[in-house]
């Protein structure tokens, strides 16, 4: 034990000595031209920037501070690594759009690499000419479910069905919606991923929140471990509770693989995984193992989830500041659709006043404030500065949607801004909720509709407010690799 120990501590200082010895060869040239001309955070060997970031602000706003004495663009390390920061439209639209492919590869985080079995996945493998063709045929499944099929339409006002009669079951002056929520929302990815359908307090649905749950605590939250991959030979906490957590996924998930093999009709697929290993046998096979199956379809899954259920929750939570705008979007909702049905995916075009809501949302909390770190694949630039192949790039999103330049009353929640004076919906160009380029989200169009379907059932069925004697819910996000609200609590009623 004791010498397994001395060890570990012999290959640390190895590997510290020898960062040492890179820091001091590459910072023996000035620091702004390692950034290229770009302001730097101060920086110290081998911690880089790391004492600079260390605040009480969530990283986003932290960053969106330093905008005031560095610039909009500017650069700091995180140990060893250099990064820039972006935090303006301009910029953004080079890095993400106009040389999206130069800027689309991610870095190595020791945690996500656990989570994607080295990179397998979608949203955090490098770029490679297979994960393109991985990505491709994503995407063509996800459409498969989403616009003309009625597939999805149909699964989501179930669950919205549910979700609304188990919320009103629930009778209490103030409850806190967001079990029922995540469970409806789960509900959903499952019978899209796997055709899997619980009912409320089946244990494997129970599992499957519980596992995601502690992958949303542990992975890419900027952990030392993510910056200093050595790190990972000490005992660590989180990192043990992630793999507990990935190991339970694994086994559901090869599960439902190998159910899904047998059953397989071709020509005919049920849900991603189908569609995924159909896409295997075609004329469409990009050489995708079962490794690549199983870590998108955990991945369509966890992104499908956290993402959706945290933006449902920002739209109530605003909504329960801003009784007026839901009362506007029960009127469109009464004039457009009724009582006597459900909404439908064709009603949206119909209904500006809930589209601008959701949009509003998306800008005044966008539920990845930071995006994924992006990584420069070749020598490039950035606004005419030179960017060295392998640096990082941090597209500040919240910056980007909180600019006084681009938005009046940054801060101000006030859908009205995402439409003209006829009424008609307007998309102002530094509105980037699902990113952009190469890398934009691959489920925004499914998760477009699944919102609109969701907020339109909820708020066609119920009226919400806030408790008497409550406080109106915390409108500061708890940062992680998703913004969520903290917890609040809403009073539930049914509409006539
Ligand atoms: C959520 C927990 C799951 O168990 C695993 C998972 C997969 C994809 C991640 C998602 C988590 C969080 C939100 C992410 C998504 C990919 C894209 C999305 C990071 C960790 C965002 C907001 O960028």
């Amino acid at each position: 034990m004791g010498f397994a120990l001395l060890l570990v501590g012999l290959a640390a200082l190895i590997a510290l000595l020898r960062w040492l010895l890179g820091f001091l060869r590459s910072s023996s040239s000035s620091s702004s031209s390692s950034s290229g001309g770009i302001p730097c955070l101060p920086r110290v060997p081998l911690l880089g920037s790391l004492l600079s970031l260390r605040s009480e602000l969530p990283p986003h706003l932290l960053f969106t501070r330093f905008t005031e004495t560095y610039g909009r663009l500017y650069a700091l390390y995180l140990g060893p690594h250099l990064a820039l920061v972006v935090n303006d439209y301009s910029h953004a639209r080079e890095v993400l759009l106009a040389k999206g492919k130069e800027f689309a590869g991610r870095p190595y985080m020791v945690t996500t690499e656990l989570l994607t079995r080295g990179g397998k996945d979608i949203a955090f493998a490098d770029y490679s000419p297979l994960w393109r063709n991985q990505r491709r045929l994503v995407h063509s499944a996800f459409s498969l479910f989403g616009e003309g099929s009625s597939k999805l339409q149909t699964i989501v006002l179930e669950a919205a069905d549910c979700l609304v009669e188990e919320l009103l079951s629930l009778r209490a002056q103030g409850v806190d919606p967001a079990p029922a929520i995540l469970r409806a929302v789960t509900n959903v990815v499952c019978r899209l991923v796997f055709s899997g359908n619980y009912r409320p307090g089946d244990p494997e649905l129970q599992e499957v929140m519980d596992y995601n749950d502690g992958i949303v605590q542990t992975i890419a939250r900027g952990d030392l471990v993510d910056i200093f991959p050595w790190l990972r030979v000490f005992p660590n906490k989180d990192l043990k509770k992630l793999k507990a957590c990935v190991k339970v996924r694994d086994t559901l998930l090869t599960r439902k693989l190998e159910e899904h093999k047998e059953s397989l009709t071709p020509g005919d697929p049920r849900d991603l995984l189908d569609a995924l290993l159909e896409g295997r046998g075609s004329d469409r096979d990009v050489g995708l193992s079962d490794d690549h199956v199983l870590m998108t379809a955990a991945e369509a899954f966890g992104a499908g989830v956290e993402t959706t259920s945290t933006t449902i929750l920002w739209a109530i939570a605003f909504l329960l500041h801003h009784p007026e705008v839901q009362e506007r979007v029960q009127a469109e909702l009464d004039e457009c659709v009724g009582a006597e049905r459900a909404p439908l995916l064709s009603d949206r075009t119909r209904m500006p006043v809930l589209d601008a809501v959701m949009s509003e949302v998306m800008r005044i909390r966008p539920v990845s404030p930071l995006l994924i770190p992006h990584v420069a694949m070749q020598d490039t630039s950035i606004g005419g500065h030179p960017v060295a192949k392998g640096t990082r790039v941090l597209v500040n999103m919240w910056a980007i949607h909180h600019d006084p330049q681009q938005w009046e009353q940054p801060d101000t929640f006030r859908p009205d801004r995402f439409l003209d004076d006829s009424g008609q919906r307007v998309i102002p160009p530094s509105f980037l909720p699902f990113g952009a380029g190469p890398r934009v989200c691959v489920g925004e169009s499914l998760a477009r509709m699944e919102l609109f379907l969701f907020m339109s059932r909820l708020l066609q069925r119920c009226q919400l407010s806030a408790p008497r004697g409550a406080s109106l819910p915390d409108l500061q996000g708890r940062y992680g690799v998703v913004l969520q609200p903290p917890k609040y609590t809403v009073t539930i009623k049914a509409r006539n």
